[in-house]
């Protein structure tokens, strides 16, 4: 391995994305297509959900933007003659880079019961097969409906509506592995679980803690915001087990300055904690702050905030002055000091941000961790104000809009009486199953289809060779890609494939062109117009897939004029404007370039439409893992070569490491402990209170600054060590940043 990088972006990260970009489309089509990336004419960037601002460069995008945007305007393609040279039985031992690799999938494909090899299928016929199946079903309860994050407000608006027309709240979601736990603390604590801030407010605030993030990786347009925050008087602080490139030290590609020369240091503040001691970490900082107000009474405390739009005060500070201190510095593995300086800093600002993604949400502990987080900016008022507020940052593209559009397995009963309204047929009450839950229920016979609007279900969810067998014992399952996956060789008794238009395509249907919306990580909704030529002339657009879905399954005693929903996504806007708040006059206001801003109740006006009405204190136990002697904590993380489970390249650039992607990140004096030289082999060993196996055989070891006690490794490749029930309080998240494993010297190569 190569040491760490400090900067990241700047130009070796123009000059690689253009060479994967130029790889998969060519020179000419790279530069029109990633001229329209985030342009107010143009689509929205597939990758992350951070929002564009106002203000917009030429080329508003960054490296992985460029390489998901590739990944999708592939020229490479998957025809019925591949899948005829390869069958299943061949595909299922390829990686899942290979996969991915052979490009945009063309026509739809059926695999027969016993069949080996997938087979061409007229659109009409995998319409029927999949009518026959659901329509065969005891209940619509034996049925999975899952969304990936990218599909956009229209289609994720059809798939839930068709799915409830079906009879079922079965809508697993990407977002139960992802930001449920953000979801469930801040919905409790704030009334709403989406964050609270605006672009304009990091410019505006004091400080911004990023606690749990690698923006430099999978948020790279963030570091933008951040060192515009810097230059307008912001101090950052990082809270990571991991020194992170893009948070030590950025290289603006957008700025002449940013392409040449070391890089601003983003960062003024890394503290180094342990993997699931942030609960401990912001319960700490609040006993101080609570002390610091007894000891300067009025000067610490936002008591005006705090009496008027506050629940719970006192109970939380009786939990916060009672913080053992040992255990706060066993949790975070940090010293007094470091949180002391991090006091200081919060003491001198007015306005406060704290942002977060994945560390924070996918632990045990998380909806406490997260509602300690809330606890820390109710103190001083940091919500609803200017500068101040939560950010958590989300994932996929359009993750946060497939949830406002009703994507949840446990919808609320306002929404539920608003469809009812709208389109008169009665949605089902009961909650439906999550992630977790739809895997047990397929492996317990009690789910028979899996339907997947986009993703890679069986590689991005946890406990693998489980939700393998789980899944291999469905009786159909369908896939909606636009590339090849894991999930499409491991399949139930009979299995589709139906190929899809990705966001860049042009989307023309019979009332002419049409565009979609999404929702950004910030609540602002914009139109996403593509602009290149679809892939191949038998793709359907997302929406059109749903609707022949619909009107094959449901027939003609559907309540839905589903085929005008085809013709013309205007009007499936109309409808999203009668049902869900804040739409209203929705295809009025899409039309403004840049789109608008959903309301936000404590953003908008310190309103808090929680149970008690008012913004929620909690009073949580300090939780953190415990890991046994001569055990370490392994967490689940993304290399700078990846989108989720679509797998770029096989190096890791801003972390050094090259050419594999079976590493295990250790601290040296743990590897020297345990008896691993850096290059050595071994294989990890997760332990679970069910004491089944779970092995991730042949990794190598990298010695890497990491916290003492804390690895780190790829995933998916080692989602096999996290077991399914190993979940999130709450949220039911599994808790892929906290797995406990042990090394065994197994493999002394690679495998
Ligand atoms: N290029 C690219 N962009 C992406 C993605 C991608 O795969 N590739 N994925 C998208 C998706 S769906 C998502 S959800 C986001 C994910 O964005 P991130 O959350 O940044 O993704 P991870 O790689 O999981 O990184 C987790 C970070 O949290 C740190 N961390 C882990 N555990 C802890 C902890 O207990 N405490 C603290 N303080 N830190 C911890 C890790 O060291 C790491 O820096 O990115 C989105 N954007
Ligand atoms: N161990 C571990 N597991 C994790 C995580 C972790 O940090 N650690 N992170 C979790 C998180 S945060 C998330 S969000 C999930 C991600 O889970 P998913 O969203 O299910 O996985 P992706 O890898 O993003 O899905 C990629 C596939 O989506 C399809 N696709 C791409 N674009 C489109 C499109 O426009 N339309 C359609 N229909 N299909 C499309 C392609 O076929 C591609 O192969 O994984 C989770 N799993
Ligand atoms: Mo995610």
């Amino acid at each position: 391995m190569s040491a760490p990088k400090h900067a990241a972006a700047g130009l070796p990260a123009v000059g690689h994305s253009l060479r994967i970009a130029q790889q998969q489309m060519g020179v000419r089509r790279t530069a029109l297509t990633l001229l329209k990336v985030n342009q107010k004419n143009g689509f929205d960037c597939p990758g992350c959900a951070w929002p564009e601002p106002g203000h917009r460069h030429t080329a508003e995008f960054c490296e992985n933007g460029a390489k998901a945007v590739a990944e999708e305007a592939t020229l490479r393609r998957v025809t019925p003659d591949f899948f005829a040279e390869h069958p299943v039985s061949d595909l299922n031992r390829r990686s899942g880079y290979w996969l991915g690799q052979q490009g945009r999938l063309t026509q739809p494909m059926y695999l027969p019961d016993g069949a080996d090899h997938y087979e061409p299928v007229p659109w009409e016929r995998a319409f029927d097969i999949i009518a026959e199946e659901l329509n065969a079903l005891a209940s619509p309860d034996e049925a999975l409906f899952y969304t990936s994050g990218r599909t956009s407000n229209e289609a994720a608006f059809l798939y839930q509506l068709f799915a409830r027309e079906f009879g079922t709240n079965n809508l697993p979601d990407c977002s139960n592995m992802c930001h449920e736990s953000s979801g469930s603390a801040l919905s409790e604590t704030i009334g709403i679980g989406k964050g609270s801030v605006l672009l304009e407010d990091l410019y505006r605030s004091d400080l911004i803690i990023v606690a749990g993030q690698n923006p430099g990786t999978n948020h790279p347009r963030m570091l933008s915001a951040l060192e515009k925050a810097k230059a307008g008087g912001a101090t950052i602080v990082t809270v990571n087990p991991l020194p992170e490139a893009g948070l030590q030290r950025f290289k603006n590609p957008q700025t002449a300055k940013g392409l040449v020369g070391g890089g601003a240091p983003l960062s003024d503040l890394f503290l180094q904690i342990r993997l699931g001691g942030d609960q401990a970490l912001f319960r700490a900082l609040n006993a101080l702050l609570l002390q610091a107000e007894e000891e300067a009474p009025d000067t610490v405390l936002d008591h005006n905030f705090i009496d008027e739009h506050t629940h719970g005060f006192e109970d939380f500070a009786a939990a916060a002055r009672a913080t053992d201190w040992d255990e706060v510095l066993r949790a975070t593995g940090l010293d007094r000091a470091e949180i002391d300086q991090l006091l200081a800093l919060v003491l001198k600002s007015k306005s406060i941000v704290v942002c977060w993604a994945m560390g924070l949400t996918q632990h045990k502990h998380s909806v406490p961790t997260i509602r300690e987080v809330v606890n820390f900016l109710l103190l001083r008022g940091n919500i609803g104000r200017p500068g101040a507020g939560v950010c958590p940052v989300r994932g996929h593209s359009n993750v946060q809009g497939d949830r406002t559009m009703g994507i949840f397995e446990r919808p609320a009963p306002e929404f539920l009486d608003a469809l009812e309204k709208e389109f008169g047929f009665a949605p089902p009450r009961e909650h439906g199953y999550d992630v977790v839950r739809a895997i047990r229920a397929l492996r317990d016979g009690d789910a028979k289809v899996f339907f997947a609007m986009g993703g890679n279900f069986v590689a991005a969810s946890p406990d693998t060779d489980a939700t393998e067998a789980a899944m291999r014992r469905a009786r159909l399952t369908v896939h909606v890609s636009t590339k090849l996956n894991r999930s499409h060789v491991v399949t139930g008794a009979r299995a589709l494939i139906l190929p899809t238009l990705g966001r860049t395509e042009k989307d023309v249907q019979e009332a002419g062109a049409q565009f979609v919306t999404v929702e950004d990580s910030m609540g602002m909704v914009h139109a996403s117009r593509g602009t290149l030529e679809p892939a191949g002339p038998h793709l359907l657009s997302e929406p059109a897939i749903i609707v022949r879905l619909a009107r094959a399954v449901l027939g003609p005693e559907s309540r839905v004029p589903w085929a005008d929903f085809e013709a013309d996504y205007g009007l499936v806007r109309d409808r999203i404007s009668r049902v869900v708040p804040g739409f209203e006059d929705f295809n009025a206001k899409v039309a403004h370039p840049g789109g608008f801003t959903l309301p936000h109740a404590p953003r908008d006006s310190r309103s808090f439409p929680t149970a008690t009405g008012k913004a929620n204190f909690t009073a949580a136990e300090v939780e953190y893992p415990a890991v046994p002697e001569g055990r370490l904590l392994l967490q689940t993380l993304r290399s700078h070569d990846q989108y989720n489970t679509t797998i770029y390249g096989l190096d890791d650039r801003y972390r050094g490491i090259k050419g594999g992607r079976r590493v295990v990140l250790l601290n040296p004096e743990d590897a020297a402990a345990l008896g691993f030289a850096d290059g050595a082999y071994t294989d990890l060993v997760s332990e679970w209170s069910d004491g089944a196996e779970r092995r991730a055989a042949g990794f190598r070891v990298v010695h890497y600054p990491t916290t003492r006690g804390c690895a780190a490794a790829y995933y998916p490749e080692t989602n096999v060590l996290v077991p399914l029930d190993h979940t999130a309080d709450t949220s039911n998240t599994p808790a892929s940043k906290s797995v406990v494993i042990r090394l065994e010297a197994g493999s002394d190569r690679p495998v």
